[in-house]
């Protein structure tokens, strides 16, 4: 009993925050094909890990910032989802933050800043997202998630 304990405590991964970003511009939300051991080559929000010390909305802001050199306006809390990794080599657990955020200018456009982790970004309608998506912004959808304000 003692032993099973260890065991579990050993193998059983960490709980992360990530904060995602839903940036909103006209019709369009901003997605970049992902290069990540999480996902690889699926559609994917902005995300990153929420920092100790951190606003969610200082932390949407700076992945922003660091993975588009996008800066934001206004932003606001939208929902959370609950997203269990378990086909990793260390299992993980994430609380993923929606947030919903538009431009501090419309016209400025999002460079690929980390190639690394992604192949680039683009402008897509909610209608007509690319596929595959990352499975947990697939599952949002298909629990009928939508940034859009209604
Ligand atoms: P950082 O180390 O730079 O802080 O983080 P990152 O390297 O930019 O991490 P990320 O993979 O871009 O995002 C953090 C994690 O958020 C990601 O590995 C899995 C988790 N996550 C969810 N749901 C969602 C989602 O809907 N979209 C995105 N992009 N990530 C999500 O749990
Ligand atoms: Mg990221």
């Amino acid at each position: 009993m003692g032993n099973e304990t260890v065991v579990v405590a050993e193998t059983a991964g960490s709980i992360k925050v990530a904060v995602v970003v839903c940036l909103l511009r006209g019709q369009n939300v901003l997605l970049g094909r992902r290069r990540s051991s999480l996902g690889d080559s699926t559609f994917s929000l902005p995300s990153g890990h929420l920092e100790f010390g951190e606003s969610f909305e200082e932390c949407a802001a700076r992945e922003l910032k660091e993975e588009t050199d996008l800066d934001i306006g206004k932003i606001e809390l939208l929902t959370v989802t609950n997203n269990l990794f378990l086909d990793e080599a260390k299992p993980s657990q994430y609380v993923a933050v929606f947030m919903r955020a538009v431009l501090a200018d419309p016209r400025q456009e999002p460079q690929n800043i980390e190639p690394k982790f992604c192949d680039g970004w683009g402008w897509y309608e909610w209608d007509n997202l690319p596929k595959p998506l990352f499975w947990p912004l697939e599952n949002a959808v298909q629990d009928g998630f939508n940034p859009f304000p209604t």
